[in-house]
């Protein structure tokens, strides 16, 4: 037993401390992060730790961690198609392994493997590539074929009988789950400790430019000025854009979950298929998250939908037969922002001191600690981190495109 866990039984009945405070709102601050999910919570500690920058506020509309930080299906990965996604998420996924003892907080990282299934000649030419680029990167990736997926998912099933046989999985054994709520729960508790502001229930209205220059944000509790402002929001990051007067190449469709009754455990890795539209794993409570790909319209609404059970029941059933008396418990949606090169968008824009961290798609929280990392560096520095160059703004006009669809997480 840990000695944390030990002090704080002999504590009795004492309250334990807060992870975070809620301050008075300053009206002004160096930097201003819109957004208190995992990206913008991750980018204030990192300004603190790596920079000494510590005049930071974040805003949430909601409550930290309402967003996609809360709602993804805790996939991390870094088995990705090209060269500088690859490296980008690998760094992320290397921050992950570290974060337990970095921020001495429990996230639960279980690097218990990541399988992404083929079911077409097409899909296994697209793994061989992303295997060798992976491999090229020094990521562990390989392809598989099914008398190897049997021994991983004893239950998947790998016969010719399913509509769309098992031919092969690209398998990424550093891949797995973790803990969302507790990263950032982490999160949130460094920058509160190191002097950042965290106010919750605080909605940006507007953003003031003066010749191309930020000044500060308009908000449901009056004006902030700002020495410079991360938009780090999802589902509402053009909104927010647009306030600066920055046009982003973004259409926010929403992506649905859900989650079954608890099982005994029977599925100790990731399984994904994009032919299927399905990624699921099994929670250390037994029960099974999955999710699909993001509904055929764009839209902010996040009710859930009869369609996307049907969807996913008849595709859960095709991968593994023996669910078929399972009940479902829950389902929830999130909002996706999509790029046209299924990359984010991170770094400068025209606007100065106006900076982003957007364009997410279905694969924003395997990249928080990194993004904030980097993005923390960018404002620090005024500059454009080399790791994530390939992704600035700028690639739209310069013809620079990321094309990540082939990796990027189930079918679009
Ligand atoms: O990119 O790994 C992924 C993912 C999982 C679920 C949605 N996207």
């Amino acid at each position: 037993m840990s000695w944390k866990l030990i002090k704080q039984a002999l504590n009795g009945s004492k309250p334990l401390p807060r992870m975070w405070h809620e301050r008075p709102i300053k009206n002004s601050y160096d930097v201003v992060i819109i957004g208190g999910g995992a990206h913008g919570l991750a980018c204030a500690y990192y300004l603190i730790k790596d920079h000494g920058i510590t005049d930071v506020a974040v805003l949430e509309q909601s409550y930290i961690g309402a967003g996609g930080s809360g709602r993804n299906t805790t996939i991390i990965r870094s088995n990705y198609l090209t060269p500088e996604g690859v490296q980008f998420y690998d760094e992320s996924l290397k921050l992950y392994e570290q974060m337990s003892i970095d921020l001495d907080y429990n996230v639960m990282f279980s690097q218990r493997g990541h399988l992404t299934l083929a079911h077409t000649d097409g899909s296994i030419r697209t793994m061989r590539r992303r295997a060798e680029v992976n491999q090229i990167q020094g990521v562990d990736t390989r392809l598989i074929f099914p008398d190897e997926i049997k021994k991983l998912a004893p239950y998947l099933d790998v016969s010719d009988r399913p509509r769309f046989p098992i031919l092969a999985a690209l398998y990424h054994p550093p891949g797995g789950v973790i803990r969302h709520d507790a990263v950032v729960w982490a999160y949130a508790h460094h920058a509160d400790a190191g002097g950042a502001h965290i106010h919750q229930g605080v909605r940006v209205k507007d953003i003031r430019v003066t010749n191309g220059v930020v000044n500060g944000v308009e908000t449901t509790h009056g004006y902030i000025k700002a020495g410079a402002i991360l938009n780090a929001t999802a589902g509402w990051c053009t909104t927010i854009a647009d306030m600066a007067g920055v046009r982003l190449p973004i259409t926010t469709f929403p992506l649905q979950a859900s989650v079954t009754e608890a099982l005994k455990p029977f599925l100790n890795v990731v399984v994904v298929s994009g032919s299927l539209h399905v990624y699921v794993s099994q929670t250390d409570r037994g029960e099974l998250i999955m999710g699909a790909s993001v509904d055929p319209f764009a839209q902010y609404n996040m009710r859930g939908s009869l369609a996307y059970l049907e969807g996913i029941g008849g595709h859960m059933l095709e991968l593994f037969p023996m669910l078929s008396k399972v009940s479902m418990r829950r389902q929830w949606a999130g909002l996706c922002d999509m790029t046209p090169d299924y990359s984010p968008i991170m770094g400068v824009t025209p606007v100065e001191g106006f900076y982003v961290d957007v364009g997410w798609g279905t694969y924003g929280f395997k990249a928080s600690p990194i993004a904030g990392k980097t993005l923390a560096e960018a404002i620090a520095t005024r500059s454009t981190p080399e790791l994530i160059r390939p992704f600035r703004y700028s690639r739209f006009n310069e013809h620079a495109l990321v094309g990540e669809k082939g990796a990027a997480a189930v079918g679009h």
